[in-house]
């Protein structure tokens, strides 16, 4: 008999309360994959005509992909409020306010590779409120050092659907499994390899960067002699990363200057699963899972992978 997402239950002190939530996850994730199958029939390609919070042009299927994840957050009963990159607000769960749980979500991540069939990703992270369960949930609940994040993961939406995720207690990949319409697990107890692999970034940005990381990436790559990989997607180049080793980062730049990516529902849910798997995950100048976090959409620079990596880069 295959492992199946059931198993959650049985890994670490928190898996029993965290399976019904990553079951719902898991659903999304289906339902999600097929919509980005059929897009290009139904006509779901393209820009939906509003902005984000961040100010970016939402992609129609970014915000499909939203309402399916909170639907099955919703469905699950165990979730009192999502805090997602499509929503400017904190999303509270009426039917379920007093419920103990916050997920936090970037439901389409890398949705500038959409048009071109490339592969794009789910980042969620589950956090247990603060406030008490008679009170409405609120953005202090999400405001939460990622040290106190009870599960995270990511979908990665490529040629095989996959999701990885962690408890807690190491981190497992489950591939969805077409024949029997459900996710398994193939990739048992993930551990980074301790260096090599690849280093991934927008290295175009690099005459940009700000706290001398150019220079820093120029030695690492003459020391290391690492060869490179970018998709441009989150979750895929964390996925290659995490099974080849090496380094992924987005720092800071003129441009984005606290960095691009999401503390929240990126950075936090990526490096607690890295750090899970035996790896490092920095911020600038602390663990990524130390920064205290003061907004919903805050932006922190990104240096994640294999410990000797991410030191010979930041050293
Ligand atoms: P998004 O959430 O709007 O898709 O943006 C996040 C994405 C990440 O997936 C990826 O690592 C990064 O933005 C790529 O940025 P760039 O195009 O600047 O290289
Ligand atoms: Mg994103």
């Amino acid at each position: 008999m295959p492992t199946t997402l059931n198993n959650i239950a049985k890994q670490g002190a928190n898996g029993a309360a965290m399976m019904p939530i990553i079951q719902g996850v898991g659903r999304a994730a289906i339902e999600i994959a097929a919509v980005l199958r059929g897009a290009v029939f139904r006509g779901a390609l393209g820009e939906a005509g509003g902005e984000n919070v961040q100010g970016e042009q939402q992609q129609k299927l970014d915000v499909l992909s939203d309402e399916i994840f909170l639907e099955e957050m919703r469905s699950t009963g165990f979730v009192c409020a999502v805090g997602s990159e499509e929503q400017e607000e904190l999303l509270v769960i009426d039917e379920y306010a007093h419920a103990d749980y916050l997920v936090l979500v970037d439901p389409l991540d890398g949705s500038s590779n959409l048009d071109v069939d490339g592969p794009v990703g789910t980042i969620f992270s589950v956090v247990k409120r603060e406030t008490p369960n008679d009170q409405q949930p609120d953005v202090s609940d999400t405001l939460q050092a990622g040290r106190n994040v009870v599960a995270a993961g990511y979908v990665l939406y490529g040629p095989a659907l996959m999701l990885v995720c962690s408890v807690g207690a190491g981190v497992n990949g489950y591939t969805f499994n077409p024949n029997d319409a459900r996710f398994e697990l193939s990739h048992p107890d993930m551990r980074i390899p301790e260096t090599g692999g690849y280093y991934s970034v927008n290295e175009s940005n690099k005459d940009k960067w700000l706290d001398g990381m150019g220079d820093n990436l120029d030695r690492m790559k003459a020391e290391t002699g690492l060869g490179m990989r970018y998709v441009g997607a989150m979750v895929a180049d964390m996925h290659r990363t995490l099974l080849k080793g090496g380094v992924f980062l987005y720092p800071a730049d003129q441009k984005n200057v606290t960095g691009k990516l999401r503390l929240l529902y990126e950075a936090i849910p990526m490096g607690f699963v890295m750090e899970q798997a035996g790896g490092k995950a920095m911020s600038a100048g602390q663990p990524v899972l130390d920064v205290e976090p003061e907004a919903l959409h805050q932006r922190v620079p990104v240096y994640l992978g294999s410990a000797t990596n991410v030191d010979a880069l930041l050293g």
